[in-house]
């Protein structure tokens, strides 16, 4: 059996003219993951494509297609699945987007997979192997994250990543942030793998440095205690996603820094402490913003805070102040978002009952693209506003301002500062809106 497993390009990640550079790019768990578990006694050949490095062929060589939907790749995933369903291939679609929305899937493919994949993959590969491929599968009600075989990173070109040091200990969050897809697609409830089995993970790739992909690290206090705790004698360098409560907690940041903590990326998402409350997002709290960077920096843990625009109690002011405060607490890597109502989330509920989801044209639900209508601003002010807090944190001045108390190694910091300035800079050449960007912002002053 030949089974192809795709990963389609969206707008900014893509194989030609992608803002998405190889120093963005760290090599995804998806695919290795879903490879490592197609069951050995079908004695299947896997083929991985990413769309994000490499271009899709008109025609695969396939028995069975399997690929992975976000939201912004949606609508190409759909483009692919026809052109291969009528060259005979069999579909099968899984991810966020269809975990999400498991409708609008549907009639795009085969079979659908909803939640995570674990048990339900190798049975939908059995099923097939047998000719009884059923329409749809879900997440096994009593699914743990043990049990199950690494990733299978050598299914994806190495050389085409910034890095292939990529890991996952736990799933899901413990939150309910309303525009956000975790808990909406997965639940609250925390899944984590054995300790044992992410060193274990970790060892056998030599990792002298690592990224976690996973969505909350300290969802569960007591498991990330233990996990830092392992880290500690592999004397590697890690990098992850936390929310601002690990501040709080001085224990656990000390022992993640001495775990080899070397940069975090936190939601911020706003400056408004009323934005805040009104998201379900109100452990943030934009007083102690300061306290949170001068912890992590005291504990040479770079910050990469995120920041989105278009919450109801924005007004056009809040790009210029947002960006102020990026350079005043010398945020090392501040990233800025149009707040995107992903499908599925209590967010785009309470925007589509109001009647102020502009359009579902899933292309443009890539976090860059204004597709509702805003409460306070202009659709256009949305677009440009958020390119114009890009562009006055990464000017020069700014910049230079900024990574002056880096905790990063200078170098590095100039380096992904530089790379980030690039992305902010270029982000207009992405646009596929009406409400495009001109080129000369109508903002006056950059500098802070
Ligand atoms: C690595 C990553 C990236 C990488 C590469 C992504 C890519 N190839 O497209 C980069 C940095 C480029 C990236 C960019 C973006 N990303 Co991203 N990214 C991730 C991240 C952190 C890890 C993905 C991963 O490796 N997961 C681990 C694997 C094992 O889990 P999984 O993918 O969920 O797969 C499991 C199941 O879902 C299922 N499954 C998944 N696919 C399939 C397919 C089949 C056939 C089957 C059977 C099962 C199945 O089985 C797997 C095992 O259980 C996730 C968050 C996360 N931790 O998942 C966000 C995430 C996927 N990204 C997200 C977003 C929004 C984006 C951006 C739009 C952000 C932005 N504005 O820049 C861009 C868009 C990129 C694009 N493709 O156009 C959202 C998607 C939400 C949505 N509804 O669309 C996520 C969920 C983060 C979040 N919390 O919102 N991203
Ligand atoms: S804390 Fe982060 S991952 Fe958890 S629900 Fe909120 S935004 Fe999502």
């Amino acid at each position: 059996m030949k089974i192809v497993l795709i990963s389609p390009k969206g707008p900014l990640y893509r194989h030609r003219k992608g803002i998405f550079k190889k120093s963005l790019r760290y090599m995804p768990l998806t695919l290795p993951t879903l490879a490592a578990l197609v069951p050995a006694e079908l004695n299947a050949d896997v083929v991985c494509l990413d769309e994000g490095i490499q271009e899709i062929p008109q025609h695969l060589e396939a028995d069975l297609i399997g690929m992975t939907v976000i939201t912004g790749t949606a609508s190409r995933c759909y483009e692919l699945s026809a052109q291969f369903r009528r060259q005979g291939v069999p579909v099968v679609l899984g991810g966020p987007h269809v975990t999400l929305v498991p409708d609008d899937a549907q009639p795009h493919a085969d079979a659908i997979v909803t939640g995570y994949a674990e048990e339900s993959w190798p049975q939908l590969l059995r099923d097939f192997a047998t000719g009884e491929l059923k329409c749809r599968y879900e997440q096994a009600a009593a699914f743990t994250l043990s049990g199950y075989p690494l990733p299978d990173r050598s299914v994806l070109p190495k050389s085409r990543f910034l890095t292939h040091q990529v890991y996952e200990a736990t799933r899901a969050c413990i939150h309910n942030c309303h525009f956000c897809v975790v808990p909406h697609a997965w639940g609250r409830k925390p899944f984590q793998k054995p300790v044992a089995v992410v060193v274990d993970d970790l060892k056998r790739n030599r990792a002298r440095r690592a990224i976690f992909v996973d969505l909350n690290l300290i969802a569960d206090r007591d498991y990330a205690a233990s996990l830092f705790e392992a880290l500690i004698p592999l004397r590697l360098h890690w990098y992850g996603l936390a929310t601002t409560l690990l501040c709080q907690d001085r224990a656990l940041l000390a022992l993640a820094a001495r775990s080899g903590c070397r940069g975090l990326l936190m939601g911020f998402e706003s400056i408004s402490a009323t934005a805040l409350r009104r998201t379900g997002k109100s452990f943030n709290r934009p007083e102690a913003y300061r306290e949170v960077v001068e912890a992590l920096h005291r504990h040479r843990i770079s910050l990469q805070a995120c920041f989105v625009f278009g919450l109801d109690s924005d007004t056009e002011d809040v790009f210029k102040k947002t960006a102020q405060l990026c350079v005043d607490l010398a945020i090392d890597l501040p990233r800025f978002a149009v707040l995107t109502p992903f499908p599925g989330t209590r967010l785009f509920q309470d925007l589509d009952s109001d009647g102020r989801i502009l359009h579902r044209d899933w292309s443009q639900y890539d976090g860059q693209h204004v597709v509702f209508q805003p409460a306070n601003m202009s659709v256009q002010t949305l677009q440009q506003g958020t390119e114009f807090a890009w562009r006055m944190a990464y000017s020069i001045p700014n910049l230079a301002r900024r990574i002056r108390h880096t905790a990063a190694p200078f170098f590095t910091s100039l380096a992904t500062n530089l790379a980030y300035r690039h992305y902010g800079y270029h982000l207009n050449r992405y646009y596929t809106c009406d409400a495009m960007i001109p080129p000369e912002l109508p903002w006056p002053n950059l500098s802070a």
